[in-house]
């Protein structure tokens, strides 16, 4: 499985084959998405098949859902398991508190469900991923399609009155088309290069309507597990 790995893969490998050293047998499981949390999928897979231990996976997004079925982890919905032991799932950022920027891979709404209906979560990540302050990764926000300019607007106008430093946002595009999530919504990726204060813009931004979610995972995660390209891995 790792042969001949690059160094950014060989850093969220060994992440991801130490965050599986928590799941346990009999666990329910949510399974992020994105490059790192592939990793993670395919980890949990070889367990799976080669130790026999029993998991319940449930993912957050259609992509991981066909990476699990492919490496032989078992897969149900959220609302037939109801509550996850653990999550494990990459981030875009993560700061000193264990804060995170998430969405980059657009799957930010399943994965903030899953991750706020388990026990613990884990974040998975190379060192690339910490940040002394939240907001050089473009935030992205989902937006219902309907009116998304009014909505895009709004959240611009609302920008000037937050700590912020860049106030712009922008449609993101797949191939000269909106992109669409799993839900078939929008995303708004917004350009703010440093955010003052989380937790007060979060709360802002999923009060303004056609605002599905926000990136931001605020006193969501518990662990970070770092990973090196030199094989070693760090936990916070
Ligand atoms: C998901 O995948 C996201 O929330 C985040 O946007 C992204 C990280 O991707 P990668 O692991 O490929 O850097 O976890």
């Amino acid at each position: 499985m790792t042969a001949e790995l690059s160094p950014i893969d060989r850093a969220k490998f060994v992440a991801a084959k130490r965050a599986v050293d928590y799941v346990e047998d009999g666990m329910r499981v949510g399974l992020g998405t994105g490059s790192t949390a592939a990793w993670m999928v395919r980890c949990l897979g070889e367990i799976v098949r080669e130790e026999g231990i029993r998991v319940t996976g449930v993912a957050t997004s259609s992509r991981t859902a066909d990476l699990a079925r492919q490496v032989g982890v078992p897969i149900r919905t959220l609302d037939e398991v109801k509550w996850l032991d653990l999550t494990i799932d990459g981030a875009d950022e993560y700061d000193s508190n264990l804060n995170l920027i998430k969405g980059g891979g657009g799957a930010l709404l399943q994965e903030k469900i899953v991750a706020t209906a388990s026990d613990q979560m884990i974040v998975i990540a190379d060192p690339s991923k910490q940040v002394d302050t939240l907001g050089a990764f473009p935030l992205p926000v989902e937006v219902i399609p309907f009116g998304w300019q009014t909505t895009k607007a709004l959240i611009e106008e609302m920008l000037s009155n937050i700590d912020v430093l860049g106030r712009n946002a922008s449609l993101r595009l797949n191939m000269d088309e909106p992109f669409r999530t799993d839900e078939g919504n929008y995303i708004l990726d917004l350009h703010l290069r440093r955010i003052g204060n989380p937790q007060q813009l979060s709360l802002v931004l999923n009060q303004i309507p056609g605002v599905v979610e926000n990136g931001l995972f605020l006193d969501i995660c518990d662990i970070v597990v770092i990973g090196n390209s030199d094989g070693t891995v760090e936990v916070r």
